[in-house]
């Protein structure tokens, strides 16, 4: 499932410095020349695609983007400093639009591409520039150029990292709310999420990624029980699942670890593939179990369900436990991200070398006795 990440930002280039008018003044050379020298050059705003950054989320945070001015120019032929530029690193497949005219100003499809999005001011001439053979004296100078400013809107095609799997009432829009952008409605009653929601989680500046939270699955699903299993299509593309699991369910009937099952094999009848995928169990509403309990209750879940693999225990309500499981979920897609990448280059170096372009079976290849 796809959906547009959006911000909204202003750039402002730096203006340029303003030229110099002024004359040399040294002992015994009582007619000195012009010296005044030029502005240095506002600083540019410029974008550039970069596969390390997976979301839009910062420019949320920050949106005024500033370059600084350039130096004025001054006397005894010193030139004004010109400002750095400034470089805005954005997620490859960022669409850069101008928000007033509505002109696409950049389509950041490559990695390392780099597009202007403000310019700098151009500096202003200093006097030395206006000296003729008639005029040795001159007054002239300009001004510094203004810098460009812009509304921009960026917006970003995103895929899920992360899906969320659970029984109705487990907790998931809870969970999504108390880590991400997102807001779908929470209730007490099943099937409160109808339709997938996607949001944002960010970590730390420049670390983010996606999660999708899905209506529940119950016994059945497969057979069109509940709201039927349609909707793990839209899982199919995460890295990444999460089982969240109600510790502590309302009514006493209600066993979880049986619900657990349940749910894994409705995933089984589904699809093999998303069954394959890595899957990471999140205990939640531990908020509501007496401390001295919990270990045990943890304990007799993992062992009653057969699980081997990661266990998290933590409070959607709460936010208890939340923050760790961010970042290990961070930590698990940046490491899977940088091993992909690995392969991918590992796989183009090879392609160069024309490693794997020869097919044994290719005639042109064959040896001729
Ligand atoms: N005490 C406690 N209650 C929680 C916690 N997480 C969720 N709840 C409550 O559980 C109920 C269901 O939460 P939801 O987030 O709507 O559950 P869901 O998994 O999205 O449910 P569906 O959308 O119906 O599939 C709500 O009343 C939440 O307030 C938690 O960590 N502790
Ligand atoms: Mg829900």
């Amino acid at each position: 499932m796809k959906f547009i990440d959006e911000a909204r930002i202003e750039v402002i280039a730096g203006d340029g410095g303003n030229g110099c008018a002024s004359f040399r003044r040294e002992k015994f050379r009582p007619f000195g020349g012009p010296d005044g020298g030029d502005g240095g050059k506002g600083g540019s705003i410029w974008a550039v695609a970069d596969r390390n950054v997976n979301t839009l989320v910062d420019y949320r945070f920050s949106k005024m983007h500033r370059a600084s001015n350039g130096e004025a120019g001054r006397g005894s032929d010193c030139y004004g400093k010109g400002a750095d530029d400034v470089t805005l690193r954005v997620p490859v497949g960022t669409l850069i639009i101008d928000e007033v005219s509505g002109e696409i100003i950049a389509d950041m499809t490559e990695h390392g591409q780099m597009e202007l999005l403000a310019k700098g001011g151009e500096g202003g001439w200093g006097n030395i520039h206006f000296k003729t053979s008639t005029n040795r004296a001159p007054r002239q100078k300009t001004e510094g150029k203004e810098g460009e400013r812009r509304e921009l809107r960026l917006e970003l095609k995103v895929l899920a990292d992360v899906g969320l799997l659970g029984m109705p009432n487990a907790g998931k829009s809870t969970f999504i709310t108390a880590v991400s952008n997102a807001r779908p409605k929470i209730a007490d009653y099943p099937f409160t999420t109808l339709h997938p929601n996607l949001g944002v989680v960010r970590v730390s500046h420049e670390k983010s990624f996606v999660i999708a939270d899905i209506p529940g699955l119950i016994e059945g699903a497969a057979e069109g029980a509940g709201l039927g299993h349609q909707f793990l299509r839209h899982l199919s593309r995460t890295g990444l699942l999460l089982h969240i699991v109600d510790l502590a369910p309302f009514e006493a009937t209600v066993d979880p670890v049986k619900e657990a099952k349940a749910l894994v094999k409705e995933l089984e009848k589904y699809d093999q593939e998303l069954l394959d995928k890595p899957r990471w169990l999140v205990l939640n509403k531990v908020d509501v179990i007496p401390a001295e309990e919990r270990a045990k209750r943890v304990k007799d879940f993992v062992k009653k369900f057969g699980w081997k693999g990661p266990v998290f225990e933590i409070s959607a309500l709460s936010h208890e436990g939340t923050q760790e499981l961010v970042n290990a979920i961070y930590q698990y897609l940046e490491q899977k991200r940088h091993s992909e990448q690995r392969a991918e280059e590992t796989q183009m170096t090879e392609e160069a070398r024309g490693i794997s372009s020869i097919d044994p079976d290719d005639p042109r290849f064959k040896v001729l006795d």
